[in-house]
């Protein structure tokens, strides 16, 4: 458990006990990928809510632009966050845990696949990116590139290949395996690896939202051009934070 998890799980477990004493819905709201439980019997259904923008919505420039960065939180997270809680109070689905949800995606419908997937990504994809992000790569992160995949300007031509060869909408992943292993690969819509329908599965180390609503407003159609940079904002200390 890195330290900034540990920080995390203390007050989420401080949240929770708040919670229990007082009989609210409690939420995470350092990851805002939990939903609420309640105290006694009651389930709470569709508890998940949308996480703020680590950043303000101009932060990014002039890579990500501020019209983006905000529609992209305050509307499309946020659609994702109501539809998810929506889909599963149609399913009157008690279940409170994201990545849970995600690695048995195939027992839900499309509409918890779809939202779940998008609440997950994006949830992560803010905390990916940083005003105080670029640059090279230190630490654990170097060692995995240079030894998985040669060099970084080597792992750069990979994960762009992977974000502009998803044909539609997707992302694009640096994933972890189970065997400990590292795989560069895409999903479509708002499917991410660790759901048990991907087809390479494991624990997301990075990813990038290639969905037009990422870049459109400033890049319009050349996604290469965003993914060029995108590598400006990447949040290496997050990244190794989850290695
Ligand atoms: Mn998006």
């Amino acid at each position: 458990m890195s330290e900034n998890n540990r920080r995390d799980f203390i007050k989420k477990s401080a949240l929770l006990s708040v919670g229990a004493l007082v009989g609210c819905k409690v939420v995470s709201e350092s990851t805002g990928v939990s939903a609420g439980s309640t105290t006694g019997s009651i389930p709470v259904i569709g508890g998940f809510t949308l996480p703020d923008l680590p950043y303000s919505f101009d932060a990014l420039e002039p890579h990500i632009d501020k019209l983006t960065m905000e529609i992209h939180h305050d509307r499309h997270h946020k659609a994702y966050v109501d539809n998810l809680n929506k889909a599963l109070t149609e399913l009157k689905s008690t279940a409170d845990n994201l990545e849970e949800i995600c690695k048995n995606i195939s027992s839900y419908n499309t509409a918890v696949r779809n939202n779940a997937g998008g609440h997950y990504n994006h949830s992560l994809f803010w905390k990916w990116m940083s005003p105080k992000g670029g640059g090279e790569p230190t630490g654990k992160i170097l060692e995995v590139i240079n030894s998985n995949f040669t060099s970084f300007e080597e792992f750069k031509k990979k994960l762009n290949e992977a974000g502009t060869k998803r044909f539609g909408s997707g992302w694009a992943w640096l994933v972890k395996k189970s065997d400990g292993t590292f795989e560069i690969t895409s999903t479509p819509n708002q499917d991410n690896p660790l759901m048990d329908v991907a087809e390479v599965k494991g624990t997301p180390i990075l990813g990038v939202d290639v969905w037009e609503h990422a870049y459109y407003l400033k890049y319009q159609n050349k996604r290469a051009d965003y993914l060029a940079a995108w590598w400006n904002v990447v949040n290496w200390e997050e990244v190794n934070g989850r290695l």
